[in-house]
């Protein structure tokens, strides 16, 4: 089997002592230093200026929301968001003439970053049968072929339409009505490997799987909890919000395996006092916690406040929201009751006075706002954790209220709006009952595959298309080397891309590449310029315009590659305008207002400065669960274990990446610079595991029943990490994630909590 690639040689690595504040003046010059190598002035000023402004362009990168029009700074973007819109506006181009010079297996050497370095994709290619190179083939003829092999299948199921969360609404309804007008749910996301497990947790407990809040709740929050989430890396306005919430008499939680700089230090790059002070103090107490202790702790934590309602009755709980909008709560309290103190504390890791601090300030506030990201849902025990903070919310009525809430933070710009257009391999039946009614086919009602199935099936032959519309589904999915496998063993594999990664140079025995407009450019149709929606965190849709010239004159967007296919493979008679929508992009958005609740009139609301707001049914106290009421649940015991001489390794980002696409090698915050290959070890458990840093180790998985995998060549780094877990990069460790490996209810794959040994290279 082929390995996964190298990184460039570490010979380079330099480690400074990580870094106790974010953001500030460093973080802007380098992102206008990184702008303008990418890209012209011109084209610096034509997307930073307009980035996330009232008609301007989308930021690419998150899903943190925008503060409301009017609230907006004049650079309302941080130094990532500059980075993640100009790796897209780059000048540089990858033309057909590249593809000559290059063989695909010589592509496939390269690393993830050479490959993205290389620009923008510029006219559709193949790789037919045997051959070990693209060569160029017309749109019509690349439409065709796909649609041939389409056409050809056994079955519908037997292909399958990868996205990720860049995609706009209009393009993600067009692939799911599609899909399932050619018969098929399979429609894995780069969701199921992002927020899957809250959307679970959240749609049993609660009826809805989006978050709660708004940007105005974090802003009056009283107390908020950032569990297992890097803010000032990976959504770095979240730091502005949580400033001026503090700024309103707030208090910070955070919760982290990692001392992560933003969560200790702020410096606001908008104001003159963030760049001259040391900037504000971000977290008020930092909970260092085990890796996948988080469930353990909110146990710990709801006992704490059971037995403080014990002591002064009538005080500590929500009584009257227990009784009006909850169920179960009998049957979890008799279950929290029995949590015991020994194993939440080895769990944790933390002290019972460090728990008993939380319960005080929980106490002292009236609203309460939980944040959690990956860092929470990667685990095995994802979902009962995430019904766990559940629990606690509810103890105080912490939900449908101003200023309180649950927060799960998106990760692509996009991820959300995705969904509610139906990119979900398990819509619900009344989401296909409004797609029936309105274009009047019978959409299939058997669950597609998720990414994790979908990678069995290939490998089992069961799949033989994969069309992924965005996304590097290689190097984003576990277990690098089965899943480089199943792709190979597909018919066709295609990719609707608008930069070269790793997912072009693992290729079924035919590939396409089919390049496609970004968000930044502009996008003109039949009936004139066109503009596209997203939906953020925090639910407000609202529309993105693209200001550049498109990277080639070629590049189709993602709408006309998706209304032409579909005209291609699907009998006219099934009567859907593609042409029409096409030309279009309003009669999309009219179609779209009949099926999804909530954004009715969208053509005419989604025009106001600010966009629309979907309603979140929790808010009005309407809970679609199975008992009509918010859910309390018991959740089992669960404990993330290691064996001797074996730590925890979660796989996470560097300050520098997009996903799966590395900028550089240097993470800046942690203090790590010039290579990507290494392992944060505890200091002590370098010494307990008779290491040094500095010194060469395999990285080496354990999986029970399973084979060990093995990532080569990392270098040790004494790394102020909670004790007995280890954190390296992703996606250079997904090849230590086996595939089995997911959590429970929501097939995710476990980034967080791999189980691996550090063997000494000779
Ligand atoms: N610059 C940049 N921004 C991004 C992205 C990017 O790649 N680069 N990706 C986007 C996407 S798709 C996503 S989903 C988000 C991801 O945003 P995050 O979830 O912040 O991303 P990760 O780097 O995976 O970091 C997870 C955090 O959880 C902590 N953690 C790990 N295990 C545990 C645990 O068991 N308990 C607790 N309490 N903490 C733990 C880690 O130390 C780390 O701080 O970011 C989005 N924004
Ligand atoms: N080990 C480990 N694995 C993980 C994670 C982890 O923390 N650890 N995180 C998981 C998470 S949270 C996520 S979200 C996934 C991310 O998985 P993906 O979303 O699949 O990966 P990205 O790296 O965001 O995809 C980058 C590619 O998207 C394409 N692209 C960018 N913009 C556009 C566009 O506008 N249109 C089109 N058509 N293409 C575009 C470019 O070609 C680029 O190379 O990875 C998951 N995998
Ligand atoms: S916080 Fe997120 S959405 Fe905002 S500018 Fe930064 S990357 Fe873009
Ligand atoms: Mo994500």
């Amino acid at each position: 089997m082929k390995k996964a690639p190298r990184e460039e040689p570490d010979e380079r690595l330099n480690v400074t002592p990580p870094k106790t504040w974010a953001t500030g003046v460093p973080a802007v010059t380098h992102a206008l230093e990184y702008s303008l190598a990418e890209t012209s002035v011109r084209r610096t000023g034509l997307t930073l200026l307009t980035m996330n402004q009232v008609g301007g362009i989308d930021c690419p990168g998150c899903a943190w929301a925008d503060p409301a029009p009017g609230h907006r700074h004049v650079n309302e973007y941080c130094e990532n968001g500059a980075k993640h819109i100009n790796d897209e506006a780059t000048s540089r181009r990858v033309t057909a003439d590249f593809f000559r010079r290059h063989t695909v297996s010589g592509l496939g050497r390269r690393s993830d970053r050479w490959l993205n370095q290389q620009g923008r994709l510029t006219e559709p290619m193949v790789k037919r049968p045997g051959a070990d190179h693209y060569e160029p083939i017309s749109w019509h003829d690349a439409l065709g072929l796909l649609a041939d092999e389409l056409r050809s299948l056994d079955s519908p199921d037997e292909a399958v339409f990868y996205t990720s969360g860049r995609v706009s609404n209009e393009a993600a309804f067009l692939l799911q009505l599609f899909a399932r007008a050619f018969g098929t749910n399979n429609l894995p996301d780069c969701s199921n490997m992002c927020h899957e497990s809250s959307g679970f947790a959240l749609h049993e407990t609660l009826g809805t799987g989006k978050g709660t809040v708004s940007l105005d709740d974090l802003h009056h929050a009283d107390l908020i909890l950032v569990v297992g989430q890097n803010p000032g890396t990976n959504h770095p306005r979240q730091l502005s919000a949580l400033e001026e919430a503090k700024r309103n008499g707030a208090r910070v939680i955070a919760v982290n395996a990692l001392p992560e700089a933003g969560l200790l230090r702020f410096r606001n790059p908008q104001k003159a006092r963030g760049i001259i002070g040391r900037g504000v103090p971000i977290a008020d107490q930092f909970l260092q916690i085990r890796s996948g202790g988080d469930l353990a702790l909110f146990q710990g934590l709801n006992r704490l406040l059971l037995e403080a309602e014990d002591a002064r009755p009538g005080t500590v709980l929500d009584q009257d929201f227990i009784r009006s909008d909850t169920s179960g709560f009998e049957e979890f309290s008799r279950h929290a009751r029995t949590v015991a103190w020994e194993d939440v504390l080895v769990a944790t890791g933390l002290t019972r006075g460090e728990i008993e601090k939380v319960r005080d300030e929980v106490l002292r506030s009236e609203r309460v706002v939980v944040c959690w990201a990956m860092g929470v849902t990667q685990h095995r025990h994802g979902v009962p954790t995430i019904r766990e903070i559940v629990n606690f919310l509810l103890l105080r009525g912490n939900l449908g209220k101003a200023g309180a809430g649950a927060c799960p933070v998106r990760g692509h710009s996009n991820v959300q709006g995705d969904r509610t257009m139906g990119v979900w391999e398990q819509m619900p039946d009344s989401f296909l009952d409004a797609l029936r009614e309105e274009f009047g086919f019978e959409p299939p009602r058997a669950h597609g595959f998720d990414s994790v199935n979908a990678i069995r099936a290939m490998g089992e032959g069961r799949v033989k298309v994969f069309v992924g519309v965005a996304g590097n589904f290689v190097r984003a999915a576990p277990d690098s080397d089965v899943t480089e496998d199943a792709m190979r063993r597909c018919r066709l594999t295609v990719h609707v891309s608008t930069k070269l990664n790793r997912s072009h140079t693992v290729c079924g025995e035919t590939a396409l590449i089919l390049p496609t407009l970004g968000r930044t450019e502009r996008d003109i149709q039949a009936t004139g310029e066109q503009f596209v929606t997203v939906e953020n965190s925090m639910s407000e849709v609202h529309s993105s315009h693209g200001r550049l010239e498109p990277a080639s004159k070629v590049l189709l967007s993602e709408v006309a590659i998706l209304c032409r296919l579909a005209a291609r493979t699907l009998d006219a008679s099934a009567g859907i305008p593609w042409a029409e929508f096409e030309a279009d992009y309003g009669t999309i958005r009219n179609r779209i207002a009949r099926i999804v609740p909530g954004l009715h009139d969208f053509n005419r609301r989604v025009a106001r400065p600010g966009g629309i707001r979907l309603p979140n049914p929790v808010n009005e106290g309407v809970y679609g669960t199975a008992t009509g009421k918010a859910m309390f649940t018991r959740n089992a015991w669960q404990m993330l274990h290691a064996p001797d001489e074996h730590l925890v390794l979660q796989s996470l980002r560097s300050h520098d990446q997009w996903n799966t696409v590395p900028y550089t090698d240097d993470d800046r915050y942690r203090g790590i610079h010039g290579s990507r290959r290494v392992v944060l070890v505890n200091p002590q458990d370098v010494t307990r595991l008779g290491l040094a840093p500095g010194q060469k180790v395999d990285l080496v998985s354990v999986w029970a029943g399973g084979a060990d995998r093995r990532a080569e060549d990392f270098t040790v780094v004494a790394y102020p990490t909670s004790p007995g877990c280890a954190a390296a990069y992703y996606p250079e460790t997904n090849v230590l994630l086996p595939l089995d490996s997911v959590a429970e209810s929501s097939n995710q794959p476990t980034a967080k909590g791999m189980v691996v040994r550090l063997e000494p290279r000779g």
